[in-house]
């Protein structure tokens, strides 16, 4: 068949790195070919369609990063996209291949049709694959409909011997990502991080084994360890005292490294000056080496970006935006293969003013007047205030504006006394700033923005 594995080449935001080589675009033909026999296997029934969008619409601005986070740390290398050995989707209707201890398990559609378990009552596994297989890398997409208690988990099971001995990775209601291993019913845990369950979204965990080295991972948050149990086994599906969904299962070769490096430090500021900034971080320590460090920028809330790809922790100079009120950086390392770490502390930059630091004043400006609404002109608001002091002298102003979800951009920089500045709708508050040659700041008293409520006197 020709059909593309839309379904399996579309989580395939996994199969698409955005420096390297592009997408690999995996077809049922290719995957057919390196499928036993025996092993269930999605059969597409024309293109399914790749996982909306609208399953992450509604998550929070926080989850809304996690998911930019899960992005940049899908961007597989193409190399770990190797032929897999097993993949499920569950378009073809059914769960052949997989057999079921505890719960109830049925194909049931949520966006795409996807493996649901529905009895909270209990523990429930359904397992699949090849009891010979070493060392590989599993990976889902999970929904936990609801993780309502500390013992409560949706996860996945690895090296399988039976439903109470196998290696597993949870996202447990406790609100930790936990790998661990069940022996003949007994649990140890190996190695536990906290991450954020997005209850109701989609998410992908995956699980790497290579010899005695475990790795499990959410997103950029990863826990490792080493244990030699457990030699080789199925895959599973598991949820501990919750119901959710499973999608998209797929079984992998292991890279030649599955460990992650370790977190970049705090990126420190080494210069500010009109426009940009200058930053470097405390390097991350890998067990084979960090080839590359993402570098991300934001200037609102959480939302953020990859504002640059760099081989190592040089001084990087980035441009700020010039309407940002504040920016802030925070830094992944990354491995030869792909391999992400958890993200870095974030450090914040205040807009900096539009002219070169100057002297060595440390006398800040009195503080401007609270700016007044005295005009409405076609171009907005024209806004005045009480002009600061300066022992040395007040070179420039900025208007800052707050509106809707309290988003701040410096609206304004100005060297007199007044501005025009675009009302937004809503509730929204604007201040002034006034600095001096040497970046003393002083601010304002905040005001909401309004009309004049009678024609201004004129001055
Ligand atoms: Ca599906
Ligand atoms: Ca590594
Ligand atoms: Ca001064």
């Amino acid at each position: 068949m020709s059909t593309p594995v839309s379904t399996v080449a579309a989580p395939g935001r996994r199969w698409y790195t955005p420096i390297a080589a592009g997408l690999a675009l995996v077809t049922t033909a290719t995957l057919a070919s390196a499928l036993p026999a025996t092993v269930a296997r999605a059969v597409p029934h024309g293109t399914a369609p790749a996982r909306p969008a609208a399953a992450d619409a509604h998550l929070p601005e926080t989850a809304a990063d996690s998911r930019l986070h899960a992005t940049a740390a899908d961007g597989q290398p193409p190399a770990a996209a190797a032929a897999p050995l097993f993949t499920d989707d569950f378009e073809d209707g059914n769960a052949a291949g997989w057999s079921t201890a505890g719960g109830q398990w049925s194909v049931g559609t949520d966006t795409t049709r996807a493996y649901r378990q529905r009895s909270g009552s209990a523990a429930a596994s359904a397992r699949a694959g090849d009891s010979t297989w070493t060392d590989y890398t599993v990976s889902a997409q999970v929904r936990p409909n609801a993780l309502s208690s500390a013992r409560s988990s949706i996860g996945l099971l690895a090296r399988v011997q039976s439903s109470t001995s196998h290696y597993y990775l949870n996202l447990r209601g406790n609100g930790q990502l936990e790998l661990g291993k069940l022996v003949a019913g007994r649990v140890t845990v190996l190695a536990s991080a906290p991450a954020t369950a997005a209850i109701g979204g989609w998410q992908t965990l995956r699980l790497a084994l290579l010899g005695n080295q475990l790795v499990g991972q959410l997103g950029t948050v990863s826990v490792s360890a080493t244990d030699s149990q457990f030699g080789q086994g199925r895959i599973g599906l598991a949820t501990g005292y919750a119901t959710g969904w499973f999608d998209d299962v797929l079984v992998e070769p292991p890279a030649p490294d599955i460990q992650p490096p370790s977190p970049p430090g705090q990126p420190q500021v080494l210069s500010v000056v009109p426009g940009a900034v200058t930053i470097t971080w405390p390097a991350s320590t890998d067990n084979v080496g960090v080839t590359q460090y993402w570098v991300y920028q934001g200037d609102q809330f959480y939302s953020q970006y990859v504002a640059r790809i760099v081989p190592d922790n040089s001084p990087l100079t980035l441009q700020l935006n010039p309407t940002a009120a504040r920016s802030h950086f925070s830094v992944t390392a990354r491995d030869a293969v792909g391999n992400t770490s958890s993200f870095s502390a974030r450090t914040s930059v205040d807009q900096p003013p539009s002219f070169p630091r100057s002297g060595d004043d440390t006398v800040r400006p009195s503080a401007p007047g609270a700016p007044v609404v005295t005009a409405v002109t076609p171009n907005g608001y024209q806004v005045t205030w009480e002009p600061a002091t300066d022992d040395i002298g007040v070179v420039e102003y900025h208007v800052y504006h707050v509106f809707a979800l309290d988003e701040i951009r410096v609206d304004a920089k100005v060297t007199t006394n007044s501005a025009v500045i675009v009302p937004r709708g809503g509730y929204e508050t604007i201040y002034v700033v006034a600095y001096d040659a040497s970046w003393n700041r002083s601010s304002s008293p905040t005001v909401q923005l309004v009309p004049p409520a009678t024609p201004p006197a004129r001055r």
